[in-house]
């Protein structure tokens, strides 16, 4: 399926607003990717496609969750974790894509995990600093995304982990787990 397939799957799954994040988020990726020397083939693809569940209703990702090979542990958690690991399974069975790379950038974009591959770190990065976000702190981000993607992933790991806290918001193990991983890798 190429790129503008794709795009058309998207304007049927996504409402305008979603649609139009991930075309941001795609830009973004693919400018963190030249940067970096990361592969654009598989970064652009996770880019379009980390998104692909988002607009499911929340009793679709639950049924998915339960029928399927996922973490059962999601469902203990807000249900807003739940869209990334979906989607990595729903673009495998609706879109037949095999690419793993793809698929695990995907899963894991909105917790990160341990030892996040470029392209996951490219994806991860790129959905928290797209032009439209506006987050306290978000510049400081930008800028580290300059130079350091390493670094710009833990800043989003730690931030976004310092927002759940300060509304007293429970942290999902992965969240945790990638905040401590790039914390250790950066000293
Ligand atoms: O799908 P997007 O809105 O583009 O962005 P996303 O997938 O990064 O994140 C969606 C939300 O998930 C965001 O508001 C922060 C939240 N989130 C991230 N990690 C955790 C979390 N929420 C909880 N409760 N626990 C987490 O560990
Ligand atoms: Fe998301
Ligand atoms: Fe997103």
């Amino acid at each position: 399926m190429n790129n503008d397939k794709i795009l058309q799957v998207l304007q049927t799954q996504l409402d305008q607003k979603r649609y139009e994040h991930t075309l941001r988020v795609k830009d973004t990726a693919i400018e963190l990717a030249k940067r970096f020397d990361v592969n654009e083939v598989d970064v652009e693809l996770a880019a379009l496609l980390h998104d692909y569940a988002k607009c499911r209703p929340k009793e679709e990702l639950y049924r998915w969750i339960i029928a399927e090979q996922l973490p059962k542990d999601l469902l203990e958690y807000h249900h807003e974790l739940w869209h990334g690991p979906v989607g990595s399974l729903l673009v495998q069975k609706e879109l037949g894509i095999t690419n793993q790379t793809v698929i695990d950038a995907i899963h894991y974009h909105t917790t990160g995990r341990p030892y996040m591959s470029d392209v996951d770190m490219v994806v991860f990065v790129a959905d928290y600093i797209e032009p439209a976000r506006d987050f306290p702190g978000l510049d400081e981000v930008r800028e580290m995304a300059k130079c350091d993607l390493e670094y710009a992933a833990w800043m989003v790991a730690h931030k976004t982990n310092m927002y759940l806290l300060g509304k007293k918001a429970t942290l999902y193990p992965d969240s945790i787990h990638t905040y401590n991983e790039l914390t250790n890798r950066l000293k």
